[in-house]
């Protein structure tokens, strides 16, 4: 990207689609584009895809394989009976078999339903049968979960399995693939969809209300290739590491067709979180881009900076963030121990891509979420008028002109929770945000999530990020509690950084250490120590549950709470 202002002047989609060699009516299909295409553009023998089970043992994939693979995919599914528009649910582990699923189902024009395989029965089913889904991709120790719930699925027809073994029969309409034992298919008709043809259907993470279906469709492409090339800055010899699950709308836009729709070359560990797991992750494959979230940088913070110095990491060239707010702390955290300042990104399952974000060569204001991507028409409403502000720094809604390619088309079924979304002209994003006199977007909380302290709004994320900074404070939640004057005041949650331990002095100390930061109606009432935070799957702090707490609510859907197995 050349400078943010220069790109801003001259950006239009059409550079994306000149790019793509893609013109308006063309047909357009995702698989085909993230596969073929970069085989006929020479790369056939490029590394695609370097993959690391938990136990270490590692796989590589070239784009020849990627395109093969997933032509085997897509021709079994159709083989199978499976028709263009239909709902096929990948269910696993961060395992090959998703990732090249995902390009599989698009290949044969149905549509593609991810979701994390560590949801229950419960979860899943909510999300089977509002998307009437025909059939479901996944593995042997997941069957159980689908078995629990299939009498109440009378759409599900096709339960395929991938590492069956055949120890136990399978079931009626259970049927076993394995996909380095199935034929190749070398060449395979691909759908030919169009810009509008359903592509990819994400249930939102549910931070609030019941999960909901954003219906992407395959013109999408446009906006994330460009904004994975601009934004993520992947170029021709980069190792992308993204550590999103594709159950995650990360997982997919920036976890599959970002970077092989840019050609570039990827890793994906099945292993889980530890510090330790990750720095080796990124030191043994050299990864120059790494697209990761909050709740993992932070994390890695409360591990200290000495395990950092373990590993080589000097290969890291550009770090970006996304799903919460970045807090100024963190920011700073990475400049100290990896020499590269985390640039924070917003957007949502219903934007398909980034909308917000700090581009590499920008100044970076720690805290901010930096400016709309070039195309993009961003700026903040008025809460009840839905008329952008005018002056600066006051807080408004996030809202984004309509019309950019990776746009949900609608909620599942739903259309009118999704018309909902627009006013007066503008998509609502549900955050809140103030915009400052260089054009620098400061977010403020969910619009769910802001506390009404005496009549003044206050968001959560000053009040975290101010906590934060202190050096017991691994990470916290604020929200409002009830109150007989004020309405509303704020309680703050913390979790500890390792050797510290909750005490009356500790509470004082800390409230000492943020009274300087904050206004006295964001100031906490209360403080309380907890072990951990309600989280959604994707890593974002659920406040409403603890808030529901604080006034004896019902606290509404959790199927998306990390512990609710
Ligand atoms: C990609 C993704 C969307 C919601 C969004 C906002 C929060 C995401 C953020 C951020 C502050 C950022 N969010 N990025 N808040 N700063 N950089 O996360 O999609 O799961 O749909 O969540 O996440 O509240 O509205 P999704």
């Amino acid at each position: 990207m050349k400078s943010y202002e220069e790109e801003v002047k001259n950006f239009s989609w059409e550079i994306s689609k000149k790019e793509l060699g893609y013109k308006d009516g063309d047909i357009i299909n995702i698989g085909w584009y993230c596969s073929d295409r970069i085989c006929e553009m020479g790369k056939a023998n490029k590394i695609a895809f370097i993959w690391e089970s938990f136990k270490g043992e590692e796989k590589r994939y070239t784009y020849n394989d990627l395109r093969v693979l997933t032509n085997t995919i897509a021709n079994y599914l159709k083989n199978l009976g499976i028709k263009p528009g239909e709902r096929v649910c990948l269910f696993m582990d961060k395992i090959p078999e998703l990732y090249f699923g995902l390009i599989g189902i698009l290949k044969m024009g149905a549509i593609a339903q991810p979701l994390f395989s560590a949801f229950g029965s419960d979860s899943l089913l909510t999300r089977l049968e509002d998307a009437q889904t025909s059939a479901i991709i996944t593995q042997k120790k997941h069957l159980p979960k689908v078995r629990n719930i299939l009498d109440k699925l009378p759409y599900m027809n096709y339960i395929i399995v991938v590492d069956d073994d055949g120890a136990k029969p399978l079931r009626e309409k259970e049927y076993a693939f394995n996909l380095e034992k199935e034929e190749r298919i070398e060449k395979f008709d691909i759908y030919p969809s169009t810009a509008e043809t359903p592509s990819i259907l994400h249930y939102t993470s549910g931070t609030t209300g019941k999960p909901k279906g954003a219906q992407h469709v395959h013109y999408s492409l446009i906006s994330q290739y460009i904004t994975a090339k601009y934004v993520l800055d992947l170029q021709d010899d980069d190792i992308y590491w993204c550590t999103a699950d594709p159950g995650w709308v990360t997982g997919t836009s920036y976890g599959i067709i970002g970077p092989w729709s840019n050609g570039v070359t990827q890793c994906v560990t099945e292993a889980g979180f530890t510090a330790e797991n990750w720095y080796r992750f990124i030191e043994k494959h050299k990864i120059t881009v790494w697209y990761s979230a909050p709740t993992a940088i932070r994390a890695l913070m409360r591990e200290g900076n000495e395990i950092v110095k373990k590993f080589d990491l000097s290969s890291l060239r550009h770090l970006a963030s996304v799903g919460e707010p970045l807090n100024a702390e963190a920011v700073l955290w990475s400049q100290e121990v990896f020499g590269k300042m985390f640039h924070d990104t917003f957007w949502q399952t219903e934007t398909g891509c980034i909308v917000i974000s700090n581009y590499p060569g920008m100044k970076i204001k720690p805290g901010s979420m930096g400016k709309p991507f070039p195309g993009i028409e961003a700026t903040v409403v008025d809460l009840k008028t839905f008329v952008p502000l005018e002056r600066t720094g006051v807080v408004g809604m996030i809202a984004i002109k309509p019309g950019w390619p990776s746009m949900f088309r609608t909620y599942w079924k739903n259309e009118e929770t999704y018309k909902g979304k627009f006013k007066n002209g503008w998509y609502l994003c549900g955050d809140r945000a103030s915009i400052d006199d260089e054009g620098y977007f400061w977010f403020v909380g969910r619009d769910d999530d802001v506390i009404n302290a005496g009549g003044h709004l206050v968001g959560p994320f000053e009040i975290e990020s101010a906590l934060i900074e202190h050096p017991a404070v691994a990470e916290s939640a604020a929200v409002g509690k009830p109150d007989p004057i004020n309405m509303e005041v704020v309680k703050a949650f913390i979790t500890l950084k390792k050797g510290y331990e909750p005490s009356k002095e500790l509470e004082l100390n800390i409230m000492n250490f943020i009274r300087k930061k904050l206004s006295p109606l964001a100031m906490p009432q209360e403080i309380e120590f907890v072990e951990s935070l309600p989280k959604t799957r994707s890593g974002k702090i659920m406040r409403r549950v603890l808030r529901a707490k604080e006034w004896g609510e019902d606290i509404g859907d959790t199927s998306t709470l990390e512990n609710d197995m």
